[in-house]
């Protein structure tokens, strides 16, 4: 017996921070969990599978439209052409309280409920799926609590959406211990919300399968859904199958060998080459990110979109179409030695000023004061999440010191060949 585990569908969600550009693959994007969804229904015809659980967040929040639904009510019926049966709870994001809009979905689908937990027993198969969908969008218990005794002779799955006991950059909804898991007796804990795949624990299997489709570039690598297997009444294995269209990475380039951009963009062209050997034919969309001490630290900073788009048209060249690139972030340091700033004195006098800056922590502690209350006026995008710009911590403004000073040396004295 084989069963398919996925979660975190959001169906029709966009894609976000794809900046379209000339030479962007962007049929890719459109329609990008739709069609990791039909790779979906078409692994499990293919294996084939004796059922699908679905861990919740089919749906990204309130439909659009019917099409959303009607597009996962048809992919669910290829399923029931092929008598494979679906069991799926709601999470928080398609909450019983969020969807407005219903369909009918094809008989070989059952919806959990949100009142109880429930149990759904497939006994041609021997499986027994206990779960409870999410009746608003924040559920603060712990729902597993109440989640009933195993059935005997059957291989027992715990289907829930939560936060486990808490994860970086999830919500924290109907958390939940390994502990408590492990206490009710299943073999199998299939879990959404996480959108990384975790396989937090094998014996019991306590598995997030990660979503379907990145959706930005916080959701990297290869997603998809997870395959087990089950023998004589035993979980035999736990796979994870990929079933992204495009896939997010981020490209690290260490620039401490490059004396110029050119070769800073030599090294990001060998990793691009290398991801997109990869992925399988997939198309990409990256971020790339130069680090490390570097000559080129001054010439990098110095005219940002030129050197954006000479990366987008070196991606576009070895890629054949098949590289979005998101973001180029640029995080080198000048290199360990003074910088050729001696020449005119009133550069000297600007660069002392940026360098004293720099030095005195009172003079930075109070412009991070000064800086702070611009905070609240900033668009939410800029100050949430891993690259939330903090403008009130002086360790980042040590860092925007360092690189204005790299600006000006390299801007005021801009070399012929740059000019030319
Ligand atoms: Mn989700």
């Amino acid at each position: 017996m084989r069963f398919l585990h996925v979660a975190d569908l959001h169906l029709d969600s966009p894609l976000r921070g794809l900046e379209r550009y000339e030479g962007a693959p962007v049929a890719a994007i459109r329609g990008a969990t739709r069609r990791a969804l039909e790779r979906l229904v078409d692994l499990a015809l293919a294996e084939p599978v004796d059922a699908v659980l679905i861990a919740g967040d089919v749906y990204d929040g309130d439909w659009r439209d019917y099409s959303t639904g009607l597009f996962l009510a048809a992919q669910l019926a290829r399923l029931r052409a092929a008598g494979v049966p679906v069991v799926l709870i709601s999470g928080n994001h398609d909450a019983a309280s969020v969807i407005a809009r219903s369909l009918p979905l094809p008989a070989n689908v059952r919806v959990l409920s949100v009142e109880q937990p429930e149990t759904m027993l497939l006994e041609d198969i021997g499986l027994a799926v206990h779960g409870q969908g999410f009746a608003t969008r924040a559920v603060a218990h712990d729902l597993s609590a109440a989640y009933p005794a195993p059935v005997p002779g059957a291989l027992n799955v715990g289907l829930l959406h939560t936060s486990a006991d808490g994860r970086v950059g999830h919500a924290a909804y109907a958390p939940c211990t390994l502990a408590g898991l492990t206490r009710l007796g299943y073999d199998y804990w299939a879990l959404g919300h996480v959108h990384a795949r975790e396989v937090v624990s094998s014996d019991p299997w306590v598995v997030f399968p990660g979503n379907l489709q990145g959706r930005h570039v916080k959701e990297t690598g290869p997603k998809g859904a997870t395959l087990v297997t089950v023998h004589g009444g035993r979980i035999t294995s736990v796979e994870h199958r990929a079933l992204d269209v495009l896939r997010w990475l981020r490209v690290g380039v260490d620039a401490t060998a490059a004396d110029h951009p050119d070769d800073v963009l030599e090294l990001a062209a060998q990793a691009l080459t290398a991801a997109l050997g990869e992925a399988d034919g997939r198309p990409l969309a990256v971020r790339v990110e130069a680090h490390g001490a570097t000559p080129a630290h001054a010439r990098l900073l110095a005219r940002p979109e030129a050197l954006l788009q000479a990366l987008r048209a070196r991606a576009t060249d070895l890629g054949g179409g098949a590289i979005w690139i998101e973001r180029l972030r640029v995080r080198t340091t000048p290199p360990g030695r003074p910088a050729r700033d001696a020449a005119d004195a009133s550069i000297a006098t600007l660069l002392d000023g940026v360098r004293r800056a720099r030095r005195d922590d009172t003079a930075v502690r109070d412009l991070a004061g000064q800086l702070a209350d611009l905070r609240g006026r900033l668009p939410i995008e800029l100050t949430t999440g891993e690259d939330a710009l903090d403008l009130g911590a002086p360790e980042v403004l040590l860092r925007l010191l360092a690189d204005a000073e790299a600006l000006v040396v390299d801007r005021v004295l801009g070399t012929a060949e740059d000019a030319a």
